[in-house]
């Protein structure tokens, strides 16, 4: 039925996409009134556990729980649930709205859905919409946030959790969901931890979202948005591996997102199979130079056009200009200068002269570097960090300072090149069956977990490499996933960032073939994602998770 679908106009897939109707894990398949909830070991913290619990301790030390079907009747109290979409966009977002929605309205046709608009600024401000049967309907299996908007104002002093709970006051709301990633999801804890401590009977349910893959851990396999986002990647990266070897004459520099953790590179590698791919965790592991970077890759470039090879494409992980500890260095430093006010006021007053006022405050190494770098790069690291303090490296063209780099070092070598950043094209594709099933599955399971009267838990949905109704559906507490880290020169509870791990199968795979695949041209086409046909195309996870839960 999409009668509703009047707003815009819409193409034949997404008329066929609002059909398809998302799986849930057997437990939850059997409907939100008979779950049973099992409880499973007591949790500690990610690491810190005394300051942890210090800090969270009406929350700090819950247990791990599962659900079941075949438990008894829920009872049909009226709720209010809010939901919040929090920072950037990832394929999915609409199906945990969609999951929330049907088992709310499931366990009480009274319960509402009340979305706050433009991320965590919109409960704060009292910005909302009630999302109703037939505007949710308009957004199922779609893509983006803009359900309700999404924003990245952070949740995190007494003055904003005040002003949350006024709103929720205000709309009768007793439970909150926020979809998010790393950071958000420690905000949700804290705001769970000031609701508790108040007496507020309000609960807190975090969902983990990023395209990033970064927020995982034993019992979240995936963060939501990762499988499609890659898979959109994938496809384009297979389109020009088809174009380098079709043409042969010329480098392709492709910069992938992934903020942080290089996931989505080393996926895309696994996928794909191009001749170069830097992985930001080695780049630190091995304490590497940006010399030493452009060395590595001006090796695989010579040797290819040694063999008559004058092509090939290089995918470079967009964090990686933090990773390479020079860099890092600098980037630490700029951070501290740009914060105070002073600086602030100075670069104010002398536009056009940022660079030069800015060398005057630099010194040792971090001069020098400065120095090497080209303008633009050296304007693009003075931009204004984001409101979580960090450097915004989707705006830093990494992948033209490498080859500017490059070009200056290959002198005797045939070097043609093109640049490209592959980051928002994947961050609102319609989700993929994967991940359109595992954001429902989570979105219907954080209401599951309300209904059970829990808070400060994140929704989880494992045994993902299974067909979907073996999956494990259940919830972990928020403060077993944290540790504590130093934030703007001081130590803050954070969730712990999941970074490639060096020793991790995924890793493992990708440097043992990385030599074969530099000079051979091992490329593989991934294709577009499919949403008709055999399963073994429909139904693929990622690379990542297969290896890793092998
Ligand atoms: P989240 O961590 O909020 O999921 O955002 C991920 C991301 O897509 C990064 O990969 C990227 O660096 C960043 O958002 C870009 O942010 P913005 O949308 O503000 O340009």
């Amino acid at each position: 039925m999409i009668k509703t679908l009047q707003t815009t106009e819409i193409s034949p897939l997404q008329k066929a996409r609002h059909e398809y109707k998302p799986k849930l894990p057997k437990s939850l398949k059997q409907g939100i009134k008979n779950l049973k909830v099992v409880e499973g070991e007591t949790t500690s913290a990610a690491g810190d556990a005394e300051d942890i619990k210090t800090m969270f301790p009406h929350i700090f030390g819950s247990k791990v729980v599962t659900f079941e079907p075949n438990g008894t009747n829920a009872a049909q109290i009226t709720v209010n649930v809010g939901v919040i979409l929090s920072g950037g966009q990832a394929p999915g977002g609409h199906n945990v709205i969609a999951g929330i929605f049907d088992a709310l309205k499931e366990a009480n046709p009274e319960n509402k859905l009340i979305g706050f608009l433009g991320g965590p600024s919109g409960i704060m401000e009292g910005k909302y919409k009630e999302i109703t049967a037939d505007y949710m309907d308009e957004f199922r299996n779609t893509g983006g946030f803009d359900i309700i908007g999404s924003g990245r104002t952070k949740l995190e002093t007494e003055d904003h959790f005040e002003k949350t709970w006024q709103t929720c006051k205000n709309l009768g709301v007793s439970a909150v969901v926020v979809i998010g990633g790393d950071d958000s999801n420690t905000n949700a804890a804290m705001l769970a931890e000031y609701f508790k401590s108040k007496g507020a009977n309000i609960q807190v349910i975090g969902v983990p979202k990023t395209i990033d893959g970064d927020l995982k851990n034993e019992q979240i396999e995936a963060s939501f948005g990762f499988d499609t986002a890659t898979k959109v990647y994938s496809e384009l990266i297979g389109n020009i591996l088809k174009d380098a070897n079709s043409a042969k004459k010329y480098w392709h520099f492709i910069k992938l997102m992934g903020r942080s953790a290089s996931h989505i590179a080393l996926e895309c590698a696994l996928k794909t199979q191009p001749n170069i791919t830097l992985i930001s965790e080695e780049v630190a592991e091995k304490n590497m130079s940006l010399a030493q970077i452009i060395d590595y890759m001006a090796d695989i470039i010579t040797k290819r056009a040694q063999k008559g090879k004058n092509f090939g494409v290089a995918l470079i992980p967009e964090g990686l200009i933090e990773f390479i500890p020079e860099m890092k260095h600098l980037i630490s430093t700029l951070n501290d200068k740009l914060a105070t006010e002073e600086v602030k006021k100075e670069l104010a007053s002398l536009p056009g002269q940022e660079i030069p006022y800015i060398k005057g405050l630099l010194t040792g190494k971090d001069s020098n570097l400065f120095n090497s770098l080209p303008r633009d790069i050296q304007l693009q690291l003075m931009l204004d960090r984001d409101p979580h303090g960090n450097v915004q490296v989707s705006r830093i063209e990494t992948e033209k300072l490498l080859t500017e780099m490059l070009k200056a070092k290959l002198t005797g070598v045939k070097f043609a090149s093109q640049t490209h950043f592959f980051g928002y094209e994947g961050r609102c594709a319609a989700p993929s069956n994967f991940d359109a099933d595992y954001c429902y599955s989570l979105g219907y399971n954080a209401f599951a977990l309300i209904q059970a009267g829990l808070s400060g838990y994140i929704s989880s949905v494992r045994n993902l490499t299974k067909s979907s109704d073996q999956w494990i559906a259940g919830g972990i507490p928020l403060t077993s996933m944290m540790n504590m880290e130093k934030r703007h020169g001081k130590m803050k509870p954070v969730i712990k960032k999941a970074l490639v791990e060096l020793d991790g199968k995924p890793f493992r795979k990708f440097s043992e073939k990385r030599e074969t695949w530099a000079l051979e041209d091992c490329y593989v086409y991934p294709g577009p994602i499919q949403y008709f046909g055999p399963s073994e195309v429909t139904d693929i996870t990622t690379e990542t998770l297969q290896l890793e839960n092998k």
